[in-house]
């Protein structure tokens, strides 16, 4: 079951200088990527395939997508950056679009996704601390195990993954941990002393795509509701269309009190993310109390509001509720003895490989690259499954031939 294909020269080149130069902290799937379009990638050997993995869901909307790259060099050459000392003549209208878009008093730009997070448990202690009135640093947020919500120290201190988490401490205080899609466990831990927010992933993503119950986030909200606890939605991967509707929390008709998106708002072209939340939250923030260089620059405004209406415009959220389907019951269809679990929702899916040997996972994602389809393990052999959402159905179709194809690899 070994795939040994052999790396061509360029290929091996550009791994060699990775490999002496930067720092070891990933382990890539063995291509070279030169070029994008659509829902394709080529290699420096000109091979072309079908993306996958789509940036961890920031590309949404394809690579290299016409009018978003068209809005992005037009703003390249007009103004990129003017930092938040003085003000630039995108960003209110981009607050203005983005707040009516998802139904918020305001927002509050950064870059990174994990920078988002950081920002919206700020927001949250600082509204606990002056509304709430919970005793000077005594706030705490839930979290959930198997979590995934960035890198930095604070958000891995409260990670259960040890490879993420260990040898990086010490850790923030603050975080009390639950077990994920448990609304008893919430409920038991929600009524004791000082609890500030619930910090949940709709669908955990490194997690390996676990979707919780129909109902688990309509009553996680109830329960923040009844008592005086922000519910704060990371809707960093689950959100902008990928899972079949713009907030993967509208499929129970949830309205996060904290919004956290990132990844695809600029369409996989720079970090964007933000923070969205009513004036009751937003407005205990005053100036000077944070931010950053680059948040709200206009080169991402401009990117960023073209994104959003690509969205809309090609009905993003529509086509991957039924590609999403359609991709599940042919995984299905095929009936292979290697996948365990298909699942997912929209275009986020992942599948579960069965009676696993050793790297059957990594074996797999390597077939699938020979086979002209670029996927990558996540944990305990999990493949995620998301491909852009500008995917067709014959697409969908040739995609799972060639899944049904590589599983033999396992044989
Ligand atoms: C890496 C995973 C995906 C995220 C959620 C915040 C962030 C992420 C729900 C932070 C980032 C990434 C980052 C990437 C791997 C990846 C990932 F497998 F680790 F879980 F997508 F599935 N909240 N997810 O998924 O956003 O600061 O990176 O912009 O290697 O760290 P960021």
């Amino acid at each position: 079951m070994q795939t040994t294909t052999r790396l061509s020269d360029k290929t091996q080149y550009h791994i060699a200088l990775e490999e002496k130069f930067g720092a070891h902290n990933y382990h890539p799937v063995p291509v070279i990527l030169s070029r994008g379009e659509g829902v394709f990638v080529w290699d420096v050997d000109n091979k072309r395939y079908y993306d996958f993995l789509s940036g961890y869901s920031s590309l949404n909307h394809g690579h290299c997508h016409p009018k978003i790259v068209s809005g992005f060099l037009e703003q390249a050459q007009r103004l990129t950056l003017t930092s938040r000392a003085f003000y630039n003549d995108l960003l209110g209208e981009y607050e203005k679009l983005i707040t009516e878009f998802f139904g918020y008093d305001k927002v509050l730009p950064m870059n990174t996704g994990v920078e988002a997070v950081e920002t919206a448990i700020k927001l949250c202690r600082k509204w606990a601390y002056e509304i709430k009135g919970i005793p000077p640093d005594k706030a705490k947020v839930i979290v959930c195990e198997g979590n995934f919500h960035g890198r930095t120290i604070t958000v891995i201190s409260f990670s259960n993954d040890p490879g993420a988490k260990n040898n990086f401490g010490p850790y923030t205080p603050g975080f009390e941990m639950i077990p994920y899609n448990d609304i008893k466990a919430l409920e038991k831990v929600i009524t004791t002393e000082n609890i500030a927010g619930f910090l949940v992933e709709p669908i955990q993503g490194e997690a390996g795509v676990v979707v919780p119950d129909e109902d688990y986030l309509s009553k996680a909200k109830q329960l923040c509701e009844q008592n005086n606890v922000l519910f704060i939605a990371d809707e960093i991967q689950t959100g902008l269309a990928r899972t079949g509707k713009m907030l993967a929390c509208d499929h129970e008709n949830v309205k996060p009190d904290i919004l956290i998106l990132g990844k695809a708002l600029s369409g996989g072209m720079m970090p964007v993310s933000a923070v969205l939340a009513n004036d009751d939250i937003m407005m205990t923030l005053h100036p000077g109390e944070h931010g950053s260089t680059y948040g709200g620059n206009p080169l991402a405004c401009k990117t960023a509001m073209i994104a959003l209406q690509v969205l809309k415009d090609e009905k993003l959220a529509e086509n991957a509720d039924t590609l999403g389907e359609l991709f599940r019951d042919e995984i299905k269809k095929l009936n292979s003895k290697h996948i365990e679990i298909v699942r997912g929702k929209g275009l986020l899916n992942a599948i579960v490989i069965a009676h696993p040997v050793k790297d059957a996972a990594w074996e797999l994602c390597l077939q699938l690259k020979q086979n002209g389809l670029l996927a990558k393990p996540a944990h305990d052999n999990r493949i995620r499954l998301a491909p852009p959402l500008i995917i067709n159905k014959d697409q969908i179709l040739e995609c799972v031939d060639i899944i049904g194809n590589s599983l033999s690899c396992l044989d």
